[in-house]
């Protein structure tokens, strides 16, 4: 039998994780007791790499940047378009989450140990972004610590050239082994997903799982909606490029997005479809795998969707200031994220943690995880793409003629 791709297993371990949940409604300690500890499981080996991960990777994506004063203004045109568009889809997430009720009519009643920590200030937040002690932040976890320690370090090995080298080749190679370890402890995903969802279901019955479908559907809508707005506009606005023919084009890579769930791995595809629009190779090769590093719009989206999501279920109403940490801590948590299936996942956690929610929510979005990364992975190509084209515009290089060339071969 054909081997089954990760996110059929998971899809698979979802359905019947459901259909075993709803039978041992009965027998909830059963499931808490012998179930829950798998699910459990998961979670720690999910927390286990979110530290080393995001350092790794987003060191990786700043030294990524070559020499900064060779390519500070196409790196800067680059950093402020990922972080403003990224930005956006998180308020739109949260938009559309405050006004659609995500989490309404259901709550999870929030156990003693599941109780939210004492929820921080947004300006306490803010100033304590800048770690006092990079390696207690790193002990610690504190992640908008470490996201800001980790561009500091990738910008100051840039700065000291040769004498970087050699630890820009070691950090290369944490970042590969965590991707690596982050593909493993993936394909333990179908049995942690059943491991979370059984219980869920066992003790709260069925209709813990219709706000699960309106969660897809805003995240889904989200998506749609981000892409039409702030692509659409960008491309005609900078790009003087046609919106209808820009998503014509990126669509080969949007579309193996959707079904590998992985930045990463779409790359090669959206060179060739941003080259097929006239953006030159040195500017593809600069914009699209620093984009595939630390440009998620979608996984961003869908962590201010999941958010408010998990607030609303466990009854804790978000303050405007906790929503504006959203925003923030989920544009630096899609830097973080590996372009890799599930890693917005392992970043949710860090949201969660930022505004003092439960992590416990996550075993009510594991489940779904993967129908929300096919989505979300779309979205973030996307945006890569549509920035490639309105940076090449910008420097005046999007070479429209060969485009018309180039469209003939794809
Ligand atoms: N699957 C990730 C990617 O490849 C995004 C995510 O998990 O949020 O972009």
């Amino acid at each position: 039998m054909k081997k089954l791709n990760l996110s059929t297993k998971i899809l698979i371990a979802l359905i019947v994780g459901i259909v075993v949940g709803l039978l041992m409604q009965g027998a909830q300690d059963a499931a808490n007791n012998y179930i829950k500890p798998f699910g459990t499981l998961f979670l720690n080996l999910i927390k286990l790499i979110v530290v080393p991960l995001v350092f790794a990777s987003l060191v990786v994506g700043t030294t990524g940047l070559g020499d900064v004063k060779k390519i500070g203004k196409i790196g800067g045109k680059t950093l402020a378009y990922y972080l403003l568009t990224t930005a956006f889809a998180v308020i739109i997430g949260l938009i559309l989450a405050n006004v659609l009720n995500v989490g309404a009519n259901y709550s999870i009643p929030v156990d003693a140990t599941a109780q939210a920590q004492e929820i921080p200030k947004f300006v306490d937040t803010l100033l304590n972004i800048i770690p006092t002690n990079p390696f207690k932040a790193l002990v610690d976890g504190n992640m908008l610590q470490i996201i800001v320690f980790a561009i500091m370090l990738g910008a100051s090995i840039m700065a000291i050239g040769e004498k970087g080298e050699p630890l820009k080749k070691g950090i290369d190679s944490l970042a590969e082994a965590m991707y690596k370890m982050t593909a493993a402890i993936m394909n333990y995903a179908p049995y942690g997903v059943f491991a979370l969802i059984v219980p869920v279901v066992a003790t709260n019955g069925p209709s813990v799982l219709l706000p699960l479908l309106k969660v897809i559907g805003v995240v889904y809508l989200g998506c749609v909606l981000h892409a039409v707005l702030v692509y659409s506009s960008t491309i005609k606005a900078f790009g003087k490029f046609s919106p209808v023919e820009f998503f014509k084009k990126v669509s080969p890579a949007s579309m193996f997005a959707f079904t590998t769930a992985s930045s990463s791995a779409t790359l090669p595809i959206n060179m060739k479809c941003a080259e097929s629009m006239g953006v030159p190779n040195h500017i593809s090769s600069f914009v699209l795998p620093l984009g595939a590093t630390i440009n998620m719009d979608g996984t961003a989206l869908y962590q201010g969707v999941c958010a408010f999501f998990i607030a609303q279920v466990y009854g804790l109403d978000l303050t405007v200031s906790q929503q504006i940490t959203i925003v923030l801590t989920a544009t630096l948590a899609s830097i973080g994220t590996a372009g890799v299936p599930g890693a917005g996942l392992i970043m949710l956690t860090m949201v969660l943690q930022a505004v003092g929610l439960p992590l416990e929510g996550l075993a009510l979005i594991a489940g779904i995880d993967r129908v929300l990364d096919m989505a979300r992975t779309a979205l973030n190509v996307t945006g890569d793409t549509a920035c490639a084209v309105v940076i090449a515009a910008s420097e005046n290089e999007l070479q429209r003629s060969t485009a018309s060339q180039k469209n003939a071969s794809m």
